[in-house]
């Protein structure tokens, strides 16, 4: 099976809107699954801490162009998680923390410990794969080692432990193919 992982959109309609076509032209098939961070939270963390009761449209960029997009399901990330708490809307709740797919977990990177070069400690986890967003940095690991990413081309990862940031849909209009058959990830870049 095909799947199609994309994280950090942050509300980026445009940018978003591309990815989803790309995906729709190289991988039809493939199933779609947002890594979180779908929406741009506009409260910084500092001011999150002591607001509550918040207007939604104080508190986040939410268009309904961008909404008809978010056709997928996702896990949460940690913008979901700060509109959810300054404007108490549980909607922003919805989405599940962690997902299992064959063979790989998916997690939004704000439940790891990143130091101050970003890089990352991986929890304990059931799967060789890891796919995860949040730095925003399409990366892969293998034995705690970052090494080049290669775009376009299939990373044949077979039953070997691999995390791989998919990178950000705002900045870079990044996303991954992964097949479960062949086992490879691809890196994409729409
Ligand atoms: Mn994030």
């Amino acid at each position: 099976m095909q799947y199609a992982l994309l994280g950090d959109l942050h509300s980026h309609y445009k940018r978003t809107k591309s990815v989803l076509e790309h995906i729709k032209e190289v991988a039809p098939q493939a199933k779609i699954i947002g890594l979180g961070d779908l929406f741009e939270c506009t409260i910084g963390k500092k001011k999150a801490q002591v607001i509550r009761n918040v207007q939604i449209e104080d508190a986040a960029i939410i268009e309904k162009k961008f909404l008809s997009l978010l056709t997928f399901p996702s896990i949460i990330g940690n913008q979901e998680e700060r509109i959810a708490l300054v404007t108490g809307d549980a909607r922003f709740l919805q989405y599940e923390e962690v997902r299992n797919i064959e063979h790989a977990t998916l997690m939004h990177g704000h439940q790891f410990e990143w130091d101050e070069d970003f890089n990352p400690t991986f929890p304990t986890i059931h799967t060789p794969l890891l796919f995860f967003g949040h730095s925003h940095s399409a990366a892969i690991y293998v034995n705690g080692q970052r090494q080049t990413v290669p775009y376009n081309t299939p990373l044949v990862v077979d039953d070997k432990c691999y995390q791989i940031n998919v990178g950000a849909v705002v900045e870079n209009k990044e996303w991954c193919l992964y097949d479960s058959e062949a086992m490879t990830v691809t890196f994409m870049q729409a």
